[in-house]
């Protein structure tokens, strides 16, 4: 099946969040996406979203400049080309250096317009098995709001909670939280906050109860995610420091790692992902789906990687209400039983409004 490129367009959305998202690198209490529409010869419409932040605290992309490499690189580079397979983009934009959150954008909507095109669901079209996800959400509040938010998480149904932490949090409050709650599983992310060479710090997180802890140190320490592996008992997860195959590689190679996250944002797409998932098979890397503080189509985008076999921890795949009041898709996501469900509709399941 051949598809001729004939449109991208590009949509900003705009949206406070109902609580702010406190990490040690920013305060996010507004968000702001570009959802990319790519239409083909057929009356079908693919989409993808650009979650890159305004400024570059988590990774060196913006909104900014994803909007203009959009605009201005990618864009032309792909309309009016003839597509077999959604893979090929890829390949075309490998003239292009990084920017993979700009190419995820596009590349994503690429694969949603062909899934959409075989008339299959987006998560069977990549060869996902599973058809409901766990839930999984996280806990980004001032040490003061860590319970009270943890007791709603648990209320809510989700089956696991992820923490974020730094040199200043407290492990023995964190491990009253974590033993109040023997049925769920909690992750700890530090977003790099240990970077200092704080190791001796790290270890004194080891007996939380965490069943990993995510990127303690900062993208490119691989020799301090190396000690850490060697010296804790709780896995070693690693986020930033993974843009492409080639880092996942420099991972198993260095044994700085058990298990990664996936963001197609941050691999640029589909493409990357797959292949990063293979190699993670082949070396028993444990594989999660990683969020974004996102809207509704790279939540579905998401939903359709975490039903691929392999994906052995649960992710953050909260309900469109956790952040929103009103998510760009119908029907919302929403949590049934601590799962969600994927849709049997071609595509990426939801209708963007
Ligand atoms: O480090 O995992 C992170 C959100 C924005 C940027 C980085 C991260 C996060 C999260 C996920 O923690 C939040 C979510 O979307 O559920
Ligand atoms: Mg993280």
């Amino acid at each position: 099946m051949a598809v001729i490129i004939e449109g991208i367009h590009l949509e900003t959305v705009r949206q406070p969040l109902k609580t702010p998202f406190n990490t040690v690198l920013q305060q996010v209490t507004e968000r702001e996406v570009i959802v990319v529409a790519v239409t083909g010869d057929s009356r079908d419409v693919g989409y993808g979203e650009c979650v890159a932040f305004e400024t570059p605290w988590y990774n060196e992309e913006t909104i900014s400049s994803c909007r203009f490499v959009l605009e201005q690189v990618l864009m032309p580079v792909l309309t009016n080309k003839t597509i077999e397979h959604p893979q090929e983009v890829w390949e075309l934009f490998k003239v292009v250096k990084g920017n993979r959150m700009a190419k995820a954008a596009i590349e994503m909507a690429v694969w949603d317009l062909f899934a959409k095109q075989q008339e299959e669901p987006l998560w069977k079209f990549v060869g996902g098995t599973q058809q409901s996800i766990p839930a999984g959400v996280v806990v980004a509040a001032d040490p003061s709001k860590i319970k009270e938010q943890v007791a709603q998480a648990a209320k809510a149904g989700y089956q696991r909670i992820k923490i974020k932490i730094h040199p200043d949090s407290e492990p023995s409050f964190l491990k009253t939280v974590v033993y109040a709650y023997p049925e769920l599983q909690f992750f700890a992310d530090a977003n790099g906050s240990f970077s200092g060479h704080r190791l001796d710090r790290l270890k004194e997180f080891d007996e939380v109860g965490f069943t990993l802890i995510e990127q303690p140190f900062g993208e490119r320490q691989w020799d301090l995610h190396t000690q850490a592996k060697k010296q804790l008992k709780t896995k070693i997860c690693l986020d930033e420091s993974i843009c492409s195959a080639e880092d996942v590689q420099q991972m198993i190679d260095l044994e700085a790692g058990d298990i990664i996250v996936l963001k197609m944002s941050r691999l640029g797409g589909w493409t990357e992902t797959l292949k990063v998932i293979d190699l993670c098979k082949a070396n028993t890397i444990g594989m999660w789906v990683g969020g974004m503080i996102e809207f509704g189509v790279s939540k579905a985008h998401n939903l359709a990687l975490a039903s691929l076999p392999g994906i052995n921890y649960p992710g953050d795949f909260s309900a469109s209400a956790h952040f929103w009041e009103k998510d760009i898709i119908e029907p919302e996501i929403s949590v049934e039983n601590g799962k969600i469900f994927l849709s049997e509709r071609p595509g990426i399941g939801y209708k963007v409004v």
